[in-house]
């Protein structure tokens, strides 16, 4: 029987990062038991937290993320960590995901020690996993091989020695019916992450929208969704198994597909009636801004009854202008419609925001300025607003990268200035911006940034 050890990367953040169980290893779990290939899990994520604690992990965090420019002094420590937690390997194959580009610096450090410890075939797959990338630790000796995109059956095929498009090449891999995948699994964690946590349904890759600023449209081309019904039972599958504190969705935005999930929303409220005892696992997700004609007042009812408790909205501008270039396809009354009826029903909001895009003038970051210091006041303090403020950055892959004929900016790519806002929004005023709007959202709950890690990042002169 073949068989891999998957280990889940850090860094993935504070939060649901280390509460929930890597979402990638409970999604590729069930497709390798489906070819009968033997898989154990590790979560470094949520095995460091717990055993070096929040301060540390916050720490070691900063040093990955800043690829061990700050608190440089926590890598011998982490070497040791990593030998008193992966002491042997008794597969063929070693799988590693790597989360974000911001694991790239454990990469070779965690590669090194299997290497020492066996002759497992390394192959590394997950978003930090790119063309670029892939082929350079391929090079390097550190894997043996990469697979791009989604691990659902290409790295099957690896494993049972079939070809796929995916391995070792430039091609992305894109499962097309996601109904056909199997119910997550996230029991064969070696440390039992199955107990007590947040756990991550995936109910639609890809995304109904193409902001310019967003690397999603590239990422993932296609969106595909799954049907309600499948949604719904996964949730209730996910309940039965391992009463969860909350269930997370990985969607770009739950209601991109709204006769899903109209349909979901509704199945779940029903299943929670008929079965009084189950208790109602709360359901966080990210979520779009949509007039009353695409969701009803009944819509709403039915999002909460479901369990909402939290939605993440990409508000990013006070300033409808700048909204409309952006792409988000939302205008200020779909946007206060939202807010009021998710507040009616006290569902916490994350507002999600931008800083300095580059068509944004004075006035636009005015109307910000207002919606933050009013909005609690506006929704009449029903839901709790939380906000996480972000300074524009120029993403490789998006779509306004390429409008070079708009936008002019120099070799460091997060330094840019519009030609179409007042005079310039350079580094430092998009900056100012976001030193403003810390301040003046005092009244909010603040999820994002973090001030003392701020601090921090500003000294490498990295922004996160
Ligand atoms: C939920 C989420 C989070 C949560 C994670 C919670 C958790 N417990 O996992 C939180 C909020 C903590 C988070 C944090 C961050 N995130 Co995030 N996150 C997501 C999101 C929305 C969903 C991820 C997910 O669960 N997907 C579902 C699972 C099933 O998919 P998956 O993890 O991608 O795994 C699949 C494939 O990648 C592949 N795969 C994965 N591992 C392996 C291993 C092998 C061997 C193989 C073959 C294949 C394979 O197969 C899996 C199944 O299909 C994605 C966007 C998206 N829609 O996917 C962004 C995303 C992954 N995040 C991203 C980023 C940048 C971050 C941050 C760096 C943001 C920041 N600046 O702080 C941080 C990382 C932590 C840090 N500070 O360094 C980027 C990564 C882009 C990149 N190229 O690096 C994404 C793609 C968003 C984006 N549009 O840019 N994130
Ligand atoms: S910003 Fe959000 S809504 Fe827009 S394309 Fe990206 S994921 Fe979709």
């Amino acid at each position: 029987m073949s068989s891999i050890t998957l280990i889940a990367l850090p860094p993935r953040g504070l939060g649901s990062g280390v509460k929930a169980p890597s979402a990638a290893l409970g999604h590729i779990v069930p497709t390798l038991t489906k070819d009968n290939i033997k898989a154990v899990c590790y979560d470094m994520n949520i095995d460091i937290f717990e055993d070096k604690g929040a301060e540390w992990y916050e720490r070691a965090l900063t040093w990955g993320e800043t690829f061990g420019e700050v608190e440089s002094e926590i890598e011998p420590e982490f070497i040791e960590y990593l030998k008193s937690y992966i002491t042997e390997i008794k597969t063929e194959w070693v799988g590693i995901s790597v989360f974000s580009v911001n694991s790239e610096y454990i990469v070779p450090i965690v590669c090194k020690h299997i290497r020492n410890l066996s002759n497992a075939k390394i192959v590394a797959g997950g978003y930090g996993c790119n063309p670029k990338i892939g082929p350079k630790w391929k090079q390097e000796g550190l894997i043996d091989h990469y697979i791009l995109g989604e691990g659902e059956g290409s790295l099957n095929s690896l494993i049972l020695g079939e070809k796929h498009n995916s391995i070792d090449g430039i091609e992305r891999h894109e499962v097309e019916n996601l109904d056909e995948l199997p119910i997550p699994d996230y029991s064969l964690f070696v440390r039992g992450n199955n107990k007590k946590r947040d756990f991550t349904i995936t109910a639609s890759r890809g995304c109904v929208r193409k902001c310019t600023f967003c690397n999603v449209p590239n990422i993932f081309p296609k969106f595909r969704w799954k049907k309600g019904e499948k949604i719904a039972e996964e949730m209730i599958d996910i309940i039965h198994k391992y009463n969860p504190d909350n269930i997370l969705f990985s969607d770009s935005l739950i209601n991109g597909n709204m006769k899903e999930f109209r349909k979901w929303t509704r199945l779940m409220t029903e299943y929670y009636d008929k079965n009084p005892d189950v208790r109602i696992v709360p359901w966080a997700a990210q979520f779009i801004c949509r007039n009353s004609n695409a969701m009803s007042k009944e819509d709403f009812d039915y999002i909460k009854r479901s369990g909402c408790f939290n939605l993440q909205i990409g508000i990013e501008s006070g300033s409808e202008s700048v909204r409309e270039h952006m792409g988000k396809k939302f205008n200020d009354k779909d946007m206060y419609y939202t807010l009021g009826e998710l507040a009616e029903r006290n569902i916490d909001v994350v507002l999600l925001m931008i800083v300095g895009y580059p068509t944004e003038t004075e006035q636009d970051h005015e109307d910000t300025v207002t919606f933050l210091e009013n909005v609690n006041d506006w929704f009449g303090h029903k839901s709790k607003f939380i906000v996480n403020l972000n300074v524009m950055k120029l993403l490789s892959n998006t779509h306004i990268i390429h409008q070079a004929e708009l936008y002019k900016w120099n070799k460091k790519q997060t330094d840019f200035i519009s030609v179409l806002g007042t005079d310039w929004i350079d580094r430092k005023d998009r900056f100012f911006e976001l030193y403003e709007l810390i301040e003046l959202s005092k009244n909010l709950i603040q999820a994002h940034p973090n001030p003392e890690k701020y601090k921090m990042l500003k000294k490498y002169d990295r922004v996160v």
